[in-house]
């Protein structure tokens, strides 16, 4: 257990000076540190599937710089391995629980209800972060940060540790989006290696299953204005097989970001395409002439646009039941929604296009049931109707995921 008058650990005696002060290396314990239970337990928790070949050394090396740092640290090993990784971790004193369920995510969910430690850090088991780098990330937790994450966009990445794919265009991509709407201000986010206060986390709504953990974690940790810091680490190639799966995960994320934020991914484009088709099909329409290429293109946006408006309220109710608080444009729009509303506009377009229809048909038994030229019309009846069956039941919809979220219908 720390000392006043120790050092965080025993190298940084020599760091330069002012690198130092920024990360707060170096810092001496004072007897205020230990009495205000500053540092307390650490608890470093490491979810596994099948990573036997790097388990064990990835223990004794976090246990050896918890002890270099003066910290009582406990490892728990959340493992879901057939490969006998839960056997080594035990066998190296780490305490190693079983999720109930697979996934990245219900691992680390698991891991935060079993961890004692006051500070929580969060690292995978395949040594592709260096438990020592936790030197480096806890004094900041010490100064006064809630979170701390490691940055290998901003530290080391080692030859063939990440793949040019992530490395180029994934990682910074998914990053800025993240950023851009919820000014988190971090330059990876996707970096497994981080640390965070008890206190932090239990102001945290967390309860993605899968890897797009990573991103709600950041997500929720910048809307709820936590003090963030970053710290450049280094990224080592892996041993075993990566569990990642680009594409799967990529969507995962982006979807977990559209889920917080579905107005400018949805909402927006929807209503530009709805306005484009409309103005097209109400244009064409109203010129008389038979313009049938630029009214199939008019219903095509106004469809697509709807639709995407639709998807737009759809990701917003979810939200809402799903427990997010969302967006300020969403919850006005949901709280005007009632199934009701819904229902008679659905109807009112469907009879729209209804209408359309039976003037063809008059107009076909006034030629005495000859040679048909309606298309046009006929292409607005079709129009009006997928619009009215699409509102219908996106309201039926809505109201089914609202039964359970306190939504109030008026
Ligand atoms: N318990 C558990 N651990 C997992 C699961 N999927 C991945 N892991 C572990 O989570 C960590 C991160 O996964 P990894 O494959 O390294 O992903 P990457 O770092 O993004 O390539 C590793 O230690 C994996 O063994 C899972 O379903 N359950
Ligand atoms: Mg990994």
């Amino acid at each position: 257990m720390a000392r006043p008058g120790q050092r965080w650990h025993p190298e940084l005696d020599d760091c330069q000076e002012d690198t130092a002060r920024l990360w707060g290396l170096g810092k001496v314990l004072t007897d205020e540190d230990i009495t205000e239970k500053i540092v307390s337990v650490v608890s470093l928790i490491i979810p596994t599937k099948n990573e036997a070949e790097t388990i064990g050394e990835c223990i004794e090396r976090a246990q050896k710089t918890f002890a270099e740092m003066n910290l009582e640290g406990e490892v728990l090993v959340l493992d879901s391995s057939t490969d006998g990784t839960s056997k080594i971790a035990s066998s190296r004193g780490a305490r190693v629980i079983k999720p109930d369920k697979l996934g990245y995510g219900n691992a680390y969910l698991r891991g935060f209800e079993e961890a004692r430690g006051d500070w929580i850090v969060l690292m995978d088991g395949d040594l592709t972060y260096s438990p020592e780098e936790m030197v480096k990330m806890l004094p900041l937790l010490a100064d006064g940060y809630d979170l701390v994450m490691g940055s290998r966009l901003k530290g080391k990445i080692m030859p063939g540790a990440m793949p040019p794919l992530h490395q180029y265009i994934g990682n910074p991509l998914l990053t800025g989006i993240l950023n851009r709407l919820f000014s988190a201000g971090i330059s990876d986010a996707h970096c497994g290696m981080r640390a965070i206060t008890r206190e932090a986390l239990q102001t945290l709504n967390l309860k993605s299953g899968g890897m797009e953990f990573a991103s709600e974690m950041v997500i929720e940790a910048a809307s709820k204005r936590l003090k963030i810091a970053e710290v450049p680490i280094t990224y080592h190639p892996r041993k075993g097989a990566s569990k990642l799966n680009s594409f799967t995960d990529g969507w995962r994320h982006l979807r977990f970001m559209m889920l917080y934020r579905p107005v400018p991914f949805l909402l927006v484009p929807g209503l530009l395409a709805l306005v484009m088709g409309l103005i097209l099909t109400a244009g064409v329409y109203l010129q008389g002439e038979s313009r049938m290429h630029s009214l199939t293109l008019g219903g095509l946006l106004l469809v697509i646009g709807y639709q995407m408006l639709l998807a737009g309220l759809h990701f917003g109710a979810f939200g809402a039941a799903y427990g997010l608080s969302g967006s300020k444009t969403i919850e006005k729009i949901m709280s005007y929604h009632s199934l009701e509303k819904e229902l008679l506009l659905g109807m009112a377009l469907l009879v729209a296009g209804i209408i359309f229809g039976a003037r063809i048909l008059m107009s076909w038994e006034a030629s005495g049931f000859g040679a048909l030229d309606a298309a046009q019309n006929a292409m607005m009846a079709m129009i009006l109707s997928i619009l009215g069956i699409q509102t219908i039941f996106s309201g039926m919809f809505i109201s089914l995921l609202l039964l359970n979220s306190g939504w109030q219908e008026d």
